[in-house]
C-alpha cells in the first residue's frame, strides 16, 4: 500500500507555513517553528501519532502567537485531509485517555469527514512560555474544520498547565493513530453510507 502523505503550504501577509506529514512514518518531527512551546507540542503530537511531521512556520509573532498557531492548524488539518485520501480501510474512530502526572485528558475522534470540535478544558495561566493557553482550543478547531475531523477533547482534571497541554496533544496523537490505522479486513470505508466525506 502506498504511503499516506499530505503537504500544504500557505503564505499570507501574516504568516508563512509549510507542512509535510505521513501517516506511515516513525513519529519523527522536523520543526522550524517560531514558537518554542508550540514546537514542543507538535513534537509530542508527531511521536504519539506515529506521524512523520515537518512544519516550518514563521510570521507576525511580534503581534502575538495567534496567527502562527491558527494558520499552522489550518495547514496541518488540510495535510491530514490529503493524507487520509478516500479514507478507505481505516478504523475511523479512535480514542485515548492520557495522564500526565496530575492531569488526565480524554480525546475521542471520528475521521468520518464531519468537522466538529467539542473542547472542555480550562487553563489557569494566560501563557505557557510564548504560547497563549487559549490557542490550544483554536489550534484544534482549525484541525477539525480543515481536516474533516470530529474531535472531542475533555480535560477530566489537571492543575499544571504544561501537563494539561501535554496530555491533550499526546491524546490527540494517540487517538489519531488508532483512527487512521489500516484494517486489512476492511475494503470499504467504515460507514454504512459507503462514503466518508
Ligand atoms: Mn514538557
Amino acid at each position: 500500500m502506498s504511503n499516506r502523505i499530505g503537504t500544504e503550504t500557505r503564505k499570507s501577509r501574516e504568516t508563512e507555513i509549510a507542512v509535510e506529514l505521513s501517516f506511515d512514518g516513525t513519529g519523527r518531527a522536523v520543526l522550524n517553528v517560531d514558537n518554542g512551546f508550540f514546537g514542543h507540542m507538535l513534537e509530542l503530537l508527531a511521536f504519539h501519532g506515529g506521524l512523520d511531521l515537518q512544519v516550518t512556520a514563521s510570521g507576525d509573532t511580534h503581534v502575538d502567537d495567534h496567527h502562527l498557531i491558527e494558520d499552522a492548524g489550518i495547514c496541518i488539518g488540510k495535510a491530514l485531509r490529503t493524507a487520509l485520501g478516500d479514507r478507505v480501510g481505516i478504523a475511523r474512530y479512535g480514542s485515548a485517555l492520557v495522564p500526565m502526572d496530575e492531569a488526565l485528558a480524554e480525546v475521542v475522534l471520528d475521521l468520518g469527514g464531519r468537522p466538529y470540535l467539542v473542547f472542555n478544558g480550562e487553563f489557569s495561566r494566560e501563557m505557557m512560555g510564548d504560547f497563549s493557553s487559549e490557542m490550544v482550543e483554536e489550534f484544534f478547531r482549525a484541525i477539525t474544520v480543515h481536516g474533516g475531523i470530529t474531535l472531542h477533547i475533555n480535560l477530566r482534571y489537571g492543575k499544571n498547565n504544561h501537563h494539561i497541554a501535554e496530555a491533550i496533544f499526546k491524546g490527540f496523537g494517540q487517538a489519531l493513530r488508532r483512527a487512521a490505522a489500516r484494517n486489512a479486513a476492511l475494503s470499504t470505508v467504515a460507514s454504512t453510507k459507503g462514503i466518508l466525506d
